[in-house]
Formats: structure tokens, sequence, C-alpha cells
């Protein structure tokens, strides 16, 4: 199972998305990060691809949940991505090789252009919650076979 960073930056009630322009994910908004690299931590591989993706460095990390996405026809896309809000840091985010990004009220995310779970656990994070989900997938990325959100106070 692999193991990703997902990082947003949250300014008052605006949240900074990325359009991505290449590879998994193409041409739907999301948050920033990536794989972990040899001999980095998760903090600091979610800081190292929002650097990487935005030009912004995080001042800290706060960690508000875990996700496993399964895909049985797909294994090898099988990932838990560990979930991270911004609300300190230094530089303005500027469009990368691999993200364009542009900041959205909480209140109008744009779901249709989003991964088919979101809605289901990116609400609650904004919200100041912690979530624990997991998702089971079709390889069509779009249809989603089992769920399961636990939602807490952080
Ligand atoms: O629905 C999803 N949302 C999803 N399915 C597979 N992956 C990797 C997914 N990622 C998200 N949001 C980051």
């Amino acid at each position: 199972m692999k193991t990703a960073t997902l990082v947003f930056l949250v300014k008052q009630d605006q949240v900074l998305l990325g359009m991505k322009k290449r590879g998994f994910g193409l041409g739907r908004w999301n948050g920033f990060g990536g794989k972990i690299e040899q001999n980095e931590t998760i903090e600091q591989a979610a800081i190292r691809e929002l650097e990487e993706e935005t030009g912004v460095t995080a001042s800290s990390l706060e960690k508000r949940g875990e996700i496993t996405f399964a895909f049985p026809s797909k294994p090898e896309w099988n990932q838990i991505v560990h979930l991270f809000v911004v609300t300190k840091w230094t530089g303005e985010p500027v469009e990368s090789e691999e993200m364009l990004p542009r900041w959205f009220s909480h209140n109008s995310l744009p779901f249709d252009v989003m991964w088919p779970a979101d809605p289901l656990w990116l609400p609650h994070i904004l919200a100041g919650k912690f979530v624990t989900a997991r998702f089971v997938r079709e390889e069509d990325q779009s249809t989603i076979l089992e769920k399961e959100v636990i939602v807490q106070e952080k």
C-alpha cells in the first residue's frame, strides 16, 4: 500500500485547491501532496510536496485525518493518504508544472470537478474535524463501491 500526503491551505473561509495538470488525478481540483521519499517523514513529505507544487512553505501542519483508497481491480493504486491543513505559511501560491492553484470559498467547492469521494470528507476537515475514512473504488476512478467515514472532534 502506497503512503501519500494531501495538504489544504486555509485562509479565513477559503481553501486553496490545485487543478492537476498531469498524472494520476489529471483534470481534477485537489489538495497538494504526493509520495513519501526515502528517509523522509510523512510531515517532511507534506511540506516538500506543498513547496514543489505551490512555492509556499508551511510554517506548521495540522493533521486532520487519514483515508484509505482501495482499488480491488488495480491494487497498485491502493493508497493511504494523510490529510493536513495549513493556516500559516510563507510565500504566495504560484502555478507549477503539476498544479494550477486557485482559492475557493468553503461553501462553493468545485465538487463536480473533484474526486467523487471528496464531498464525503473534505467539508469535515475544513470545519476543523478529524476524519478517518476508507473507500473502495472501481478502476474507472468514478464509482465508489464501499464507503466508511468516521468524523471526530479534533
Ligand atoms: O475519491 C477520491 N478522492 C479518490 N479515489 C482515489 N483517490 C486516490 C482519491 N483521492 C481523493 N481525494 C484526494
